[in-house]
């Protein structure tokens, strides 16, 4: 399979995020490439393909130009403001306190992010940007031919809405790879979120489109982040009423419970009669991974990659979570396997 490879992610190199009240060292951090690079390459004759430079086109196709903006400089005022550590927001506009329009890179990073968990560093612009560049140039390469290719980037982009980072995301890759094959001819999309977190950003970009479904099991958002989104009863609006499936699971799911979210999920898929699939490919509802709670065990990757492989679509997988560094390596390549022993082309 193509391996298209970020190799800019390690210039987004966070020292660390606040957890229960600590710093602790950023769970998104650039050692996890590596580990899925080398693990993959042994399991499915990955042939590493370094991304083109599309340009910002794809990426201002779903992200609004004064939130890239802000991302592009947000370092460099951090840095005139006197600052050394990373960038994080401290307040945010919320009901009652919302008035003016305040300039200082505090205010704005309120005001663009909507979790404080997300560091902003010198070379996050860069690590983002070629991350877009690595699925955008994956995405051509399944347009082009039809075949499977997976993006394997850094920091991950289903949390990303239009206007908002978080949740270590900046850029939504899956909905920069879905509007660029919407771009190239493809009509209908799916975006298939299988990280044990909602997609809330894809979900948000196209909430009102009937052109692109989203479908997203995750980890029940009344207790786990992102919390306020991801919710059963989110079904699309307007011109995407239907669009949206959220299948939330309660904690401790195995794959028991997380197939047959599965099942209801394929049923939706095939029923959509979608051009492509964008795979939102996290691997952390597997039962080691140290923010979740899942209980997956690594050959259950390569029974959800066997799923995959049964929808029939031209697909894209693209990284997302997954911070276990004994296991996520075994655990993408057994999706990637698993899709390859099933998938037709
Ligand atoms: C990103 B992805 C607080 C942890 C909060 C939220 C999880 C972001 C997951 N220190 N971080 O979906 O795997
Ligand atoms: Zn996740």
């Amino acid at each position: 399979m193509r391996v298209f490879f970020n190799s800019s992610h390690d210039a987004h190199d966070g020292q660390g995020e606040m957890h229960h009240g600590r710093m602790v060292p950023c769970f998104d951090n650039a050692r996890r490439m590596g580990l899925i690079r080398d693990a993959v390459a042994l399991a499915v004759k990955a042939q590493l393909v370094d991304p083109a430079d599309h340009g910002m086109a794809p990426i201002t196709a779903i992200h609004d130009p004064a939130y890239l903006a802000f991302i592009e400089n947000a370092w460099r005022d951090w840095q005139a403001a006197g600052h050394t550590g990373d960038a994080f927001p401290y307040i945010w506009p919320t009901a009652g306190l919302a008035g003016g329009a305040p300039t200082h890179i505090s205010a704005r990073l309120g005001q663009y992010a909507f979790s404080s968990d997300t560091p902003i560093t010198p070379g996050t612009w860069k690590a983002a940007y070629w991350g877009a560049q690595t699925v955008v140039s994956a995405a051509d390469a399944v347009m082009k031919d039809g075949e499977a290719a997976f993006a394997l980037t850094r920091p991950p982009g289903h949390h990303a809405h239009a206007n908002r980072y978080g949740g270590y995301c900046f850029l939504n890759n899956c909905a920069i790879a879905a509007q660029y094959m919407r771009d190239k001819g493809a009509k209908k999309i799916v975006v298939l979120d299988v990280d044990y977190h909602h997609g809330n950003g894809t979900q948000d970009i196209f909430y009102e489109r009937a052109d692109v479904l989203t479908v997203s099991i995750h980890a029940d958002p009344k207790d786990h982040f992102p919390f306020f989104l991801g919710f059963a009863d989110e079904t699309g609006r307007l011109d995407g009423q239907g669009a949206n499936l959220n299948i939330p699971l309660p904690g401790g799911t195995d794959f028991g419970g997380w197939s047959q979210a599965f099942a209801r999920a394929m049923q939706k898929i095939l029923g959509f009669q979608a051009d492509a699939l964008v795979v939102a490919l996290g691997v952390d509802a597997h039962e080691a991974e140290p923010i979740c709670d899942f209980k997956l065990v690594t050959d259950d990757f390569n029974r959800i990659g066997q799923m995959i492989g049964r929808l029939g679509l031209k697909t894209l997988f693209v990284m997302e979570g997954g911070y276990a560094h004994d296991v996520i390596g075994q655990n993408v390549a057994g999706v990637l396997g698993g899709y390859l022993s099933q998938a037709k082309t």
